[in-house]
């Protein structure tokens, strides 16, 4: 059960490492699940968790896990964001201390350092809220539209053009969903691998037009119609701004993990009241 919002926080001792290590742990305790790890739904949470926030307001955001809560655990965009859910709640079950925000993130930077990627330096802080916080639906991308629209969604959560791109690589992990999102594969052959491999995909492949059965459509890769991208990213790709992004990261692996590093540690951190003491945590993979 969620714990009640406003409370006032006694300094929690929680061993994050030890956290860190449980979820790490979990990833691949299910090899029939998709390509055999929880460490892209796992990210997805944590996106989908904080990229709700709105500049302006000051609401959304990964403070409160509002997604615990319908009618926001039912926005189309969260589709099959309860497997990753329910995961954390075993983890929640053992550290009842620990704030679901904090938890969803925190299970977010583990995937991508166990996958491969970079350290993604990490605070707590968040704290869980009701769900009259929930955000109104919308506020997520949707990857039917072109690069305007991603440029408003992104934009209202105060990044600009580079940190867009930057971001976008964590379509290096994971797959499309006829059940969820109604896409379909993996966006390059090796999804459980942190890597800027989407980049090179993106930026060298042929992409044709599929259509699917459901009505929609999206690109494929011509010499291996397995692959996709969205109809979203190839607009942002044919974008001059954007585009010279996808290059750079397609040449330059080294930039992208210290870009993303970065900018997922922004994003992870949008709207969270820090005081400004927190402790900066830097993972240990679990094979260090
Ligand atoms: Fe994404 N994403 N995403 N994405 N995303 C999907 C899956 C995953 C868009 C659309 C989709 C980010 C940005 C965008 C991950 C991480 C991130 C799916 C498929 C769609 C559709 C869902 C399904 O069917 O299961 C669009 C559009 C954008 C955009 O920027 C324009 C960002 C910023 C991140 C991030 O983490 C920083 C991951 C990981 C997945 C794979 C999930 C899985 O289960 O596998």
């Amino acid at each position: 059960t969620p714990s009640a919002a406003g409370k006032t926080e006694k300094k929690k001792n929680i061993d994050y490492q030890q956290v860190y290590n449980d979820i790490a742990e979990m990833l691949d305790e299910d090899s029939d699940y998709d390509d055999g790890s929880y460490g892209p739904v796992l990210v997805r949470l944590a996106w989908h968790a904080s990229g709700t926030y709105d500049k302006d307001t000051k609401t959304g955001g990964s403070n409160g896990a509002t997604m615990r809560f319908a009618p926001e655990s039912k926005h189309a965009a969260n589709n099959g964001l309860a497997i990753a859910r329910d995961l954390m709640e075993k983890i929640h079950a053992k550290y009842p201390e620990i704030s679901y925000g904090d938890l969803w993130t925190l299970a977010g930077v583990c995937a991508v350092q166990e996958l491969g990627g970079p350290t993604i330096p990490w605070r707590a802080g968040r704290e869980d809220a009701f769900e009259t916080s929930c955000t109104p639906d919308g506020r997520l991308p949707d990857a039917g539209k072109k690069e305007d629209h991603i440029r408003d969604i992104f934009y209202r959560m105060g990044f600009n053009d580079q940190e867009i791109v930057a971001l976008a690589g964590a379509h290096a992990l994971g797959r499309c969903h006829p059940d969820r999102s109604g896409f379909e594969g993996p966006w390059q052959e090796a999804p459980t691998v942190f890597s800027n491999e989407y980049f090179k995909a993106i930026s060298t492949r042929k992409w044709v037009k599929k259509d699917l059965k459901n009505g929609g459509w999206q690109w494929v890769d011509k010499n291996n119609t397995d692959v996709m991208m969205l109809p979203a990213e190839i607009a942002m790709y044919n974008d001059k701004e954007f585009k010279k992004y996808f290059d750079l990261y397609a040449k330059d692996e080294d930039k992208f993990f210290k870009d993303f590093a970065a900018v997922f540690q922004k994003l992870l951190e949008l709207g969270v009241p820090f005081k400004g003491d927190e402790k900066v945590y830097h993972f240990k993979r679990t094979t260090e």
